[in-house]
């Protein structure tokens, strides 16, 4: 399983590092590929963020910046994630039906959201990690990568995955 996660902090995901999703990297039964949203800012201030296109309070993230950091991952066979509090709520079936994927492309998002004109262009699927709002989608991404990562074969020791499930109503 591939995951190109799209954010303004790959920083964070050193978090990922430690433990058993480090192990998996290592062992390549996953990859983790950060793209930095701020390297496709032609701007000499390497600006990302714009007011709403049709006006409205606060900043999105530039739908161009964005659009050419996904440009540079682009696979017609990828899922692309929106992680954002308006999507569908992750529940376990859902991180089962993702694992089956091949390759995912998650988007963070920022500010007060990205512009609704690229993601419509190129996002497959809105996901949210709860009804609150957190200050970007990382932490977000990382809960999606961690969950998903769980059913790719050789990450967990061997019925682990059915074990840990046992407290706890999947269907
Ligand atoms: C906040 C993204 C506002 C977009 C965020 C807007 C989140 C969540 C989240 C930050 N992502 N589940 N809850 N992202 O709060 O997934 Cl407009």
């Amino acid at each position: 399983m591939k995951f190109d996660v799209l954010t303004l902090f790959p920083e964070m995901f050193d978090a990922l590092k430690t433990s058993i999703i480090g192990k998996a990297v290592e062992k390549k039964l996953i990859e983790i590929n950060l793209v930095n949203i701020r390297d496709f800012s032609k701007d000499r201030h390497k600006k990302v963020d714009d007011t709403p296109y049709g006006g409205g309070a606060g900043m999105v993230m530039r739908p161009d910046v964005v659009y050419r950091a996904f440009q540079s991952v682009e696979d017609k066979k990828a899922k692309v994630i929106y992680m954002s509090p308006q999507g569908n709520t992750l529940n376990q079936q859902m991180v089962e039906t993702l694992s089956k994927e091949s390759h995912l492309i998650i988007l963070c998002g920022h500010y007060e959201g990205i512009d609704q004109r690229v993601l419509d262009k190129i996002v497959d699927e809105e996901i949210s990690i709860g009804d609150y709002v957190l200050t970007g989608g990382e932490i977000p991404a990382m809960v999606l990568i961690d969950s998903v990562s769980r059913y790719i074969g050789g990450v967990l020791k061997q019925d682990s995955i059915q074990e840990e499930s046992f407290g706890m109503r999947t269907s």
